[in-house]
């Protein structure tokens, strides 16, 4: 697109208009970098349309020679991490509302809820390992999305057409505890059902930040059964160093772990949760960086939730992503 008369508040439309549900930035650059690949395909906002009526991007087609200022606007837009229909109210506890985690997937084996999950495409689910590993029968298992109640929503299951778990997971040894689910069918995407981002493999997210875990697991240890509501909590990440003290796991956790939450306990993801998701929000863009994987009981003191380390595993979600594209 030309940048003459561009303003930031066009990024929303034009990143909508290109199928993407979400703008982050955009910067200008100078067109004749670009000139040889896109020739004559330029687009340039309309001046004349009202600003709030700028609907419709295509409305103006200008060729090359119109643009002035010779630079054209280069769009980051995404598809993952918002939460497009979500809007903020109080609600009872750490309930959840419908569309405030559109990523939160149940995993049912024989119609019973077992683990979470998180939607990182309309087909690919992260899960861990240890859901899946002795209930390999991806025909024993459904998953169910975009809903709270898991007892009284008459929301539809998916089939599952393909489990994926980590090769180097060993049930006893708790790393690598990671898997991916893929769907029969892709999901269609609206206000509850969104995917998650992965975040970027250098990624760094801080000791001390705020972060988010969801899901239908057990809401006090022992208790057992999953509860019929979503629930969240907000926990703080805890670096591997505190995590590894010989007060709290005392050397166990690899550095393809996370901690997160309270040494002083009170709260934490529990039986039921595992496989979900603990994501960070950052700069608005909902990112996936852990995925629950164990812990000693649940909320208890000096024994904070143990995550798996989504940025220590991207590559292999991407080539088992890949390869499934091959096959
Ligand atoms: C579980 O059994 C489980 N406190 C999940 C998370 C935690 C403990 C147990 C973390 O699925």
């Amino acid at each position: 697109m030309c940048s003459d008369d561009w303003k930031g508040q066009y990024g929303l439309i034009a990143c909508e208009q290109l199928g993407f549900s979400s703008y982050i930035s955009s910067r200008s650059m100078r067109v004749d970098i670009v000139e040889e690949e896109l020739q004559e395909e330029f687009v340039s906002i309309n001046h004349l349309i009202p600003e709030n009526k700028v609907t419709s991007l295509h409305h103006a087609v200008y060729v090359r020679e119109k643009c002035s200022s010779g630079r054209v606007i280069i769009l980051k837009c995404v598809t993952c991490g918002v939460r497009i229909g979500y809007s903020p109210r109080i609600v009872g506890g750490n309930m959840s509302s419908l569309m405030q985690w559109p990523w939160q997937v149940s995993l049912q084996f024989q119609g019973y809820h077992l683990c979470g999950g998180s939607l990182i495409t309309p087909i690919w689910i992260v899960t861990a390992a240890h859901c899946v590993y002795d209930l390999y029968m991806p025909s024993s298992w459904t998953i169910q999305v975009g809903l709270v109640n898991l007892i009284d929503t008459p929301a539809p299951s998916y089939s599952v057409d393909k489990i994926i778990y980590h090769s180097k997971y060993k049930p006893k040894r708790l790393g690598n505890d990671i898997a991916l689910m893929k769907l029969a069918i892709p999901l269609t995407f609206d206000d509850m059902i969104q995917p998650i981002c992965l975040p970027n493999s250098e990624e760094d997210f801080p000791d001390g930040k705020m972060c988010w875990t969801s899901g239908w697991g057990a809401t006090e240890e022992g208790a057992g059964d999953a509860s019929p509501v979503l629930n969240h909590a907000s926990v703080p990440l805890i670096s591997n160093k505190v995590c590894n003290h010989k007060d709290v796991y005392g050397g166990i956790i690899a550095p393809s772990m996370l901690c997160a939450g309270y040494l002083k306990g009170g709260v934490d993801s529990c039986q039921g949760d595992s496989g979900g998701p603990l994501v960070c929000e950052e700069m608005r863009i909902w990112k996936l960086v852990g995925a629950t994987s164990f812990g000693i009981g649940c909320a208890d003191v000096n024994k904070p939730g143990v995550y798996t380390r989504i940025t220590s595993f991207l590559d292999w979600i991407h080539e088992q992503m890949e390869r499934e594209l091959k096959t």
